[in-house]
């Protein structure tokens, strides 16, 4: 997005290709920011966010929520899409317009067409919560990328290969990065390592992450 711009904006850092089909596009929710902190907030308000319990019986240091027509969810009985908030009762909130518009055009831009996303995971991390490597493989179609993005506190995001065994390189995610996955890169192992305390400005002492996905 900002290589060849006429004013190339000097405090984001440049684009970085991580693998064949996956790309940082740095910066590229800046514009965004305000609209999609108004949707959180929306969100939230009908769906909390909160800790799930993993099959393991270990409850996850990341809090999370949903919105779309299918949520991710985990508990006791393994991970799954569901279309109702186990909290609530009620179906999960709507994908606001103004989500489903940035990940598309997020999508496009790293090569992507047509993607239309029916989930949207939103994390909340508080310093030193983390996510260990895992692969995404809940999702029905893995022929559709993931696209995620990133605001609040920087995250030094773990991005291995396809074996769990294999070596793992480590790039920042800061405010406003977006990154999308696909093809050969989306059955990588992935994680987050323990989020330090660097307090945003916008933000505070939290990293918000936004993961869109096709889930059925
Ligand atoms: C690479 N979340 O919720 S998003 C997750 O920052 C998750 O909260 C992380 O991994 C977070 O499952 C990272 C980036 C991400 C998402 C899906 C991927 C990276 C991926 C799928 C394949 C490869
Ligand atoms: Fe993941």
């Amino acid at each position: 997005m900002f290589t060849g711009e006429l004013f190339p904006n000097p405090w984001v850092l440049p684009n970085e290709q991580l693998g064949p089909h996956a790309w940082v596009l740095r910066g590229c929710a800046l514009p965004h920011v305000a609209e999609i902190l108004v949707a959180v907030a929306a969100i939230e308000s009908a769906s909390p966010f909160r800790h799930m319990l993993t099959p393991g019986g270990h409850t996850m240091s990341v809090a999370l929520t949903n919105c779309g027509a299918l949520g991710w969810t985990s508990d006791r009985q393994g991970y799954r899409y569901s279309a109702t908030d186990p909290l609530t009762g009620q179906a999960w909130p709507a994908m606001p317009a103004a989500l489903l518009r940035l990940a598309r055009e997020a999508a496009a831009q790293a090569g992507f067409g047509q993607f239309t996303p029916d989930a949207c995971l939103i994390n909340r991390y508080a310093p030193g919560a983390r996510m260990s490597l895992h692969q995404d493989r809940n999702e029905q179609d893995f022929s559709a990328p993931i696209v995620s993005v990133s605001l609040g506190m920087p995250a030094t995001f773990l991005f291995g290969g396809r074996q769990r065994s294999d070596p793992v390189s480590k790039v920042t995610l800061v405010h406003g990065d977006v990154a999308v996955w696909g093809a050969g890169d989306r059955l990588r192992f992935h994680g987050v390592a323990p989020l330090k305390d660097k307090p945003h400005p916008l933000l505070g002492s939290q990293r918000i992450n936004l993961t869109f996905r096709k889930a059925a």
